[in-house]
């Protein structure tokens, strides 16, 4: 039995998701998704800011392939702290078909850095959602980017679209490919082509080492499910269409901090075509991208 008992709001993910109608080419991969505990091996960190139910990595494999993707990008979750020990747990349990983006500290050795990279991690994630940390990483992310550049790793930013526009010298002042999360979180009740979007565009178009992961239509969306979160729709085939070279997917599976609602994983997997109309968009957003960034190292 696990010491930790999830918080009274939390919402389990999905126990039946529904079969995509979409058949996603061969190769996909889901490049945004977690792993929780089980808390009674992999201890939730102290900082936390909530207590998730348990989400194994067996029970990501069974997600992968009852969707139909191949390979995983799992990342760090912030229930997890600065201890990667679930993530490489998963990544050395994976056989090659997951790799992984850490949370790491500064005073992390270059051996430890070694160790993570043998175990598959290939970038580092830090995050800017003020209900998600203690403090703004911003001098630590400045002198692990200078360390972690030579291994060719990337730096992972989770960040709300009202913070670009003071994050955003910071940025483009660093060193490595920024992977950005769920396109920066848009407010989906402005215009697509309205000043707040793009300054975001802005952020890709003038800087290519910026991509972003089109995900989390459920986060993001005020129409909601019901709806099939139609109003992501524009911002995200905008990206897809503007960046097909620099975008990545993910299901963000086991969704923490969902409080309105659960996806259905299914359905999420079925707006991937709404988001990337054609097959070569669809082939570079799934497969080409993922590759390149994660499985090339
Ligand atoms: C996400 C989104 C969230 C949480 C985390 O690491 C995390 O705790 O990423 C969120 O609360 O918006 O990408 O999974």
């Amino acid at each position: 039995m696990s010491e930790f008992v999830m918080d009274a709001n939390w919402l389990h993910w999905h126990q039946s998701p529904s079969k995509p109608v979409f058949k996603l080419p061969a190769g996909a991969v889901d490049a945004h998704c977690h792993v929780f505990g089980p808390g009674n091996k992999f201890p939730f960190a102290p900082e936390r800011k909530y207590t998730p139910c348990d989400a194994s990595k067996q029970q990501l494999w069974d997600l992968r392939q009852y969707l139909g993707f191949s390979r995983n990008v799992i990342v760090q979750a912030t229930c997890h702290g600065a201890d990667n020990s679930a993530l490489v747990d998963a990544l050395e349990a994976s056989n090659g078909l997951a790799l992984g983006v850490a949370t790491i500290k500064e005073d992390i050795t270059e051996a430890e850095l070694d160790k993570l990279h043998a175990a598959g991690v290939r970038g580092v994630r830090f995050n800017f959602v003020k209900r998600l940390v203690d403090a703004l990483p911003f001098n630590s992310l400045k002198r692990i980017a200078d360390r972690i550049v030579s291994r060719d790793w990337h730096i992972v930013i989770y960040f709300e679209s009202q913070d670009l526009p003071e994050l955003y010298d910071f940025f483009t002042s660093l060193p490595t490919t920024l992977v950005v999360d769920h396109m920066g979180r848009p407010d989906v009740s402005k215009p697509v082509d309205g000043d707040d979007f793009a300054l975001f565009l802005k952020f890709m178009q003038e800087n290519d080492n910026v991509w972003s992961k089109v995900s989390c239509p459920e986060r993001i969306s005020i129409v909601g499910p019901d709806n099939n979160y139609l109003d992501v729709v524009p911002f995200a085939r905008k990206v897809v269409e503007h960046f097909p070279d620099r975008v990545l997917w993910g299901t963000d599976w086991p969704h923490p901090n969902m409080k309105s609602h659960m996806p259905d994983d299914g359905k999420l997997v079925d707006m991937i075509p709404l988001f990337a109309p054609t097959a070569e968009l669809q082939q570079k957003l799934l497969i080409d991208n993922p590759m390149r960034l994660y499985w090339s190292k």
